[in-house]
């Protein structure tokens, strides 16, 4: 039976919206290439040793690169991020640009988002906006409806050192790349500016990119829906927040300058 994308988005915990931002492709190319010539202090090249096999990161920067700035007031994403989540309200979290180089085999180990950040909200959604064309064999892939599981598990840094949190529940990730046929996978190919939206719980990991003619440029904007608040994980998150650790304890309400609400119509 046909589902919506709203429908798969509740129901599966993640949906594929195509074309979506093909008109902002080269904005966000533009925020990607400013972003790796003026890094930000998150900046991670998880490949260091292996320039062959490029993977990298960085995240939090959109109040400083004007074209991720632009994309978050002026493009449609807050609006669509709402409607899918079915809030009343959208803002934002932050964004986060990950880069993979031509051919490069450095894996997205699988994970699930919510463990890493130190927030919540009734409602969650990542909108991943690939900028280079993405076949089926080096796209992200989703375990279909893993956001129900009612679950979190231990976040896990992209190179495979836990992080620490005290007095959180809970346990490792069960091991579904090796059984992946007990699991509902998705994933698609990708054109630059389909966008994949997914709920903060929905189980997600990456091949590497066995493209030769193309890189694997994606951002991230992630948004959160109706009352969010601040979480302490008892230890560092990612993002991390040191400042507003000291400042915040878990159930406030987030600061409108750094997670702001953003207008819809
Ligand atoms: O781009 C990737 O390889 C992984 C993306 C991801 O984990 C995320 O956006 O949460």
């Amino acid at each position: 039976m046909f589902k919506t994308e709203q429908e798969m988005f509740s129901q599966d915990g993640v949906t594929v919206i195509r074309g979506l931002f093909k008109d902002w492709v080269e904005l966000l190319r533009q925020g990607v290439e400013i972003n790796e010539q003026q890094p930000g202090p998150s900046f991670r090249d998880y490949t260091p040793d292996q320039p062959q096999n490029r993977f990298w990161a960085d995240y939090c920067n959109w109040q400083r690169i004007q074209p991720f700035y632009d994309f978050v007031y002026q493009s449609p994403a807050g609006q669509i991020a709402k409607n899918l989540m079915q809030s009343r309200d959208v803002r934002l979290f932050h964004e986060h640009v990950l880069v993979k180089g031509r051919n490069s085999s450095k894996i997205t180990p699988w994970h699930h988002d919510a463990p890493y950040y130190p927030v919540s909200a009734k409602q969650t959604l990542s909108m991943w906006i690939p900028l280079d064309p993405i076949s089926r064999e080096s796209s992200i892939e989703f375990v279909a409806g893993s956001h129900r599981w009612n679950k979190h598990f231990k976040a896990q840094s992209f190179n495979g050192q836990y992080y620490e949190h005290q007095g959180m529940q809970e346990e490792p990730l069960p091991d579904i790349e090796g059984q992946r046929e007990q699991y509902n996978i998705l994933g698609w190919e990708l054109e630059p500016g389909d966008a994949i939206a997914f709920d903060y719980l929905t189980i997600h990991g990456a091949p590497g990119n066995l493209s030769n003619e193309h890189m694997r440029r994606a951002v991230s904007f992630r948004w959160l829906g109706d009352d969010a608040v601040y979480v302490n994980r008892g230890g560092k998150t990612s993002p991390d927040y040191p400042h507003l650790n000291a400042l915040l304890k878990t159930g406030d309400p987030l600061p409108q300058d750094e997670f702001p609400f953003i207008p819809t119509f």
